[in-house]
């Protein structure tokens, strides 16, 4: 299949290759191995050909799904994950990825075929007829189109160079049918073909900026450092560690950035976190933003009067977008680089002769710890029938601990926050979760790609509503037969399974779902393994069981409907009736 068939051509022989032979041949020259897709017109042909091609194609059965494995794709590899859709319908499906993955700062390239433009444009009624690229531009980092055969190794470097250079994002490439067809003559179409040099360059940031981070770091009697998934996601895990082991200071992690140092390590302050964001004088961000998961750096978690104000922290902030800086309070220190490069400078500042942080600070933040573990591990100790969070997610933590290898994937909102801080990870990028939209449905799209990437073992932990986002992929999980173990914690509902009906009606209330659902039994029409764990014992068989034999699995781990909060650890962001 690797050209088409050669015609005559004005009497010569000319061997002649297409479209879709050109974007395949594209992306392979770029390294680029694996497809999220899900085929119809024009596509079907360009996911068949890729497969013929060598590069592996992962079908979904819904393209927000496959949108969303692209995401992580990227996030894990630092190659844009590539999703390919049909037109109208199918590229709204994998729009919700592709912002997602632009919000997050993961490297993707939505690839959708189209219509035929003379139609588009007129609006005469195509068949799945939209203005794709228009609706694409505001949510991704940049958004091209190919019309002519001749341009698609153009297109295709700038897709992926637009993705991964800088802060990396979402990337739109449009692809009419009519350009999938087009015939060029073969080796003319190799030559159009362009292997991109360097794509994420390295950016190298200024001394002096180096040096006014180091000098207000130095200067500090209660530094902290807080690591976000873009420092996750930059793979500087060396330089990293070097360097807060180095300094000594303090550090907390986000949530994608846990395991990037062990979350046993003596300097993580994640369980005096409460503690340690209004006490610290000097707080240096690498790769994390203030936005709301860090308060916007204001309000009380800060330790300031007014829930607007700023709490007298100065800011150091490692990232590679200068735009970045003062998005929410001043920055004192911006640093921009990629965290690699930025992570090696300071380091050569350090030097050997770095003060260690003061050791009262220390004693404070050990302290709290201590005794936030110690409250902790009680919580843990108890055994309710039903489960509750705790004790189902005790045995999670166990099967971690146990094998640090594999991928954590989390969603829900009470299943979310309780897996974050009571599941430690050990190695960098293997908690896999919502990200920064706080967002139900990544969990089966980032369970397949991080098992068919890697061929690592991976257990998806899920609350029963954001289970059902993405739950019909389980069917792909069996047919790949990825070892994916599916874990919902199922308290039958949407934050709990307890509300009533406000109006008095037969109707459920709006946040219910059926009562007792087996879960499980979805897996087992696929082939899957099902399991039904009343127990934190049951619960640790099936998972064992389910990383014994590698085969797909799903445990419906019953849950106590009445534990668990409205929004997890969020409810305060719920606008609250005054008449309920
Ligand atoms: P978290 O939610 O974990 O706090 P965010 O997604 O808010 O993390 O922040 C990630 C930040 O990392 C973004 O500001 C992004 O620009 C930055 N970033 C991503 N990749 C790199 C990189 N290679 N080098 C430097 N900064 C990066
Ligand atoms: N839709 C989308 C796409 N994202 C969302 N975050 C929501 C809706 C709102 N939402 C949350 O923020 S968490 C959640 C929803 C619907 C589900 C919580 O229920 P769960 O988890 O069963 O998944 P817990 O463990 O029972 O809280």
């Amino acid at each position: 299949m690797g050209t088409v068939e050669p015609q005559a051509v004005a009497g010569a022989q000319a061997q002649l290759t297409d479209g879709f032979n050109l974007v395949v041949d594209a992306f392979k020259l770029n390294g680029i191995d694996t497809i999220f897709a899900l085929p119809g017109i024009p596509i079907t042909d360009l996911c068949r050909l890729a497969q013929a091609k060598g590069m592996r194609v992962i079908s979904f059965r819904h393209e927000q799904n496959a949108g969303y494995a692209a995401s992580i794709a990227g996030f894990l590899t630092q190659k844009p994950g590539i999703c390919l859709t049909v037109s109208a319908p199918g590229f709204l499906n994998g729009l919700t990825a592709l912002a997602h993955a632009t919000t997050n700062c993961f490297p993707m390239i939505l690839v959708s075929g189209s219509s035929e433009r003379e139609i588009v444009d007129l609006q005469q009624g195509d068949y799945e007829e939209m203005d794709q690229l228009a609706i694409a531009k505001p949510l991704c980092k940049a958004a091209y189109r190919v019309l002519h055969a001749e341009d698609i190794g153009v297109g295709v470097a700038r897709a992926i160079r637009a993705a991964v250079s800088g802060r990396p994002g979402g990337v739109y490439l449009d692809l009419p049918g009519k350009l999938l067809a087009q015939t060029m003559d073969a080796e003319a179409g190799r030559r159009s073909l362009i292997k991109v040099v360097d794509p994420a360059p390295r950016q190298i940031p200024a001394p002096e900026a180096v040096q006014r981070a180091l000098d207000l770091l130095r200067g500090a009697k209660k530094p902290l450092v807080i690591l976000g998934k873009g420092a996750a996601y930059a793979q500087a895990d060396a330089e990293i560690r070097a360097f807060i082991e180095r300094t000594g200071i303090p550090y907390l992690p986000m949530s994608m950035a846990k395991g990037l140092l062990p979350d046993t390590h003596e300097q993580s302050a994640a369980a005096a976190r409460s503690f340690v964001l209004p006490e610290a004088d000097v707080v240096m961000l690498v790769g994390a933003r203030l936005n709301w998961l860090l308060a916007h750096g204001k309000g009380k978690t800060w330790g300031a009067k007014g829930p607007k104000e700023w709490g007298g922290q100065k800011f150091v902030q490692v990232d590679i977008w200068p735009q970045e800086a003062d998005s929410n309070v001043r920055i004192d220190a911006p640093v921009v680089g990629d965290i690699g490069s930025c992570m090696q400078a300071l380091l050569a500042g350090v030097g050997a002769n770095w003060p260690k942080p003061p050791a009262e600070w220390l004693a404070a933040i050990a302290e709290r710890k201590a005794k936030n573990i110690a409250k902790m591990a009680e919580l843990l100790a108890k055994n309710p029938v039903p489960m509750n969070f705790h004790s189902a997610l005790a045995v999670v933590r166990d099967i971690v601990r146990a094998n640090p290898d594999l991928y954590l994937v989390n969603e829900g909102a009470n299943a979310l926050d309780f897996a974050r801080s009571i599941v430690d990870m050990y190695k960098p990028r293997k908690r896999l979760d919502v990200g920064t939209w706080g967002v139900m449905g990544i969990g089966m799209g980032y369970a397949i790609a991080a098992a068919a990437l890697t061929g690592q073992q991976v257990i998806a932990v899920e609350g029963d509503s954001a289970f059902g986002f993405s739950g019909m992929e389980i069917e792909t999980i069996c047919r790949y037969n990825l070892p994916v173990c599916v874990v919902v914690l199922n308290n039958n509902g949407v934050y709990r399974g307890t509300d009533v009906n406000l109006g008095g009606g037969t109707d459920p209330a709006p946040t219910v779902f059926v009562k007792g659902a087996r879960y499980d039994r979805l897996i087992e029409a696929f082939g899957g393994v099902g399991a039904h764990a009343t127990t934190p014992a049951e619960l640790r068989a099936a998972i064992e069981q389910a990383l014994a034999s590698r085969r797909p699995t799903l445990v419906n781990a019953v849950i106590d409907e009445t534990a668990g909060t409205e929004s997890g650890r969020i409810t305060n962001l719920n606008p609250k009736s005054a008449k309920k």
